[in-house]
């Protein structure tokens, strides 16, 4: 992973989360310096700055709990035009949320890209929760637990994209690992169409590098690009209070850098959301800054160079 050429997009959606303040993650993570701290290590960055959600006519829904059904189809389609170019080009996009919601452009983008390509997508969603409800499932109303559902290409979706998605990845590849809180309805869906899921549970009994390692080996066996979204609410509350919807019991400091370590060493990974860092809800940038150091650990920051070291 050295060297690699680095593309910031800001994507300001708050839509898809049940509160204000996610607007402000893409600038959080510009003030909290990720671009030089990805220079610092030898990368090439640019910043495309932030995108707008397209204008598309009001959208309705059976289940009257939905909200912001208008606004979740403009920036999806905003979002996977942006990824699905990006992802033709050799560099590595990292889409700066805005709320989880904005996965469902980012990944249906680099899914089109890697059809293209004639690779498999691979998905690791970091997060609290599964995402996996459908638009009949939600009882929060609250889109960003949908993205995930809507991109393996479970039915009633059609309004996201505004057309059919063309590439939905295949449940399989996908690993949600750190998840402490699904709805009943996720839990038969995810059970029904076969999503990888490494719960806290196992992560307490066997170390989170056992199923992230498992994972890993089947991406390499399959020549697969590897996605990472990385929700804030991954981590746990007590050392990243900037996000709304926090749950106890979430991954250490070390446990998350191991994640970020591994997957450099891996060289497997091609694009990486950030999400749901709400700015509003920080304390004293310290979320933001810890979101930054994984990313830095992400793309090669390590405490001790062995291969090179001699005595
Ligand atoms: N499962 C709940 C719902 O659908 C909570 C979803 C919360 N999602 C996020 N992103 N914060 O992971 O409403
Ligand atoms: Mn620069
Ligand atoms: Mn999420
Ligand atoms: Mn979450």
């Amino acid at each position: 992973m050295a060297g690699q050429d680095i593309v910031l997009v800001g994507i300001p959606m708050e839509e898809g989360s049940g509160r204000r303040g996610c607007c402000m993650g893409p600038d959080a993570y510009r003030t909290a310096g990720l671009e030089q701290e990805l220079e610092a290590l030898g990368h090439t960055v640019r910043d495309l700055g932030n995108l707008r959600k397209e204008q598309v006519a009001p959208l309705s829904h059976a289940n009257g709990a939905i909200k912001s059904l208008d606004a979740m189809a403009g920036w999806t389609r905003a979002i996977n035009k942006c990824a699905a170019n990006l992802a033709r080009d050799p560099v590595f996009p990292i889409f700066m949320g805005g709320d989880h919601a904005l996965a469902a452009g980012s990944v249906s983008g680099l899914a089109e890209g890697a059809a293209e390509a004639g690779r498999p997508l691979f998905v690791l969603w970091l997060d609290a929760h599964a995402d996996f409800n459908t638009l009949a499932s939600t009882q929060s109303g609250n889109l960003h637990g949908t993205p995930l559902a809507f991109l393996c290409g479970l039915g009633g979706f059609e309004t996201y994209l505004g057309r059919p998605l063309r590439h939905p990845l295949v449940p399989e590849n996908v690993e949600i690992l750190g998840v402490r809180s699904i709805d009943a309805p996720e839990r038969e869906l995810l059970l029904r169409h076969g999503v990888g899921v490494s719960d806290m549970r196992r992560i307490d009994e066997e170390g989170i590098a056992a199923p992230l390692r498992q994972f890993l080996d089947r991406v390499k066996r399959h020549n697969g690009l590897l996605h990472v979204s990385l929700d804030v609410d991954f981590l746990d509350p007590g050392i990243a209070p900037a996000v709304g919807t926090t749950v106890p019991g979430g991954t250490t400091f070390r446990e998350a850098h191991l994640v970020m370590e591994m997957l450099h060493d891996s060289g497997l990974v091609t694009s990486l959301d950030l999400v749901e860092l709400n700015p509003f809800l920080d304390d004293r940038g310290r979320t933001a800054r810890l979101m930054v150091d994984l990313v830095a650990s992400l793309f090669g920051r390590r405490v001790f160079d062995r291969p090179t070291r001699s005595f």
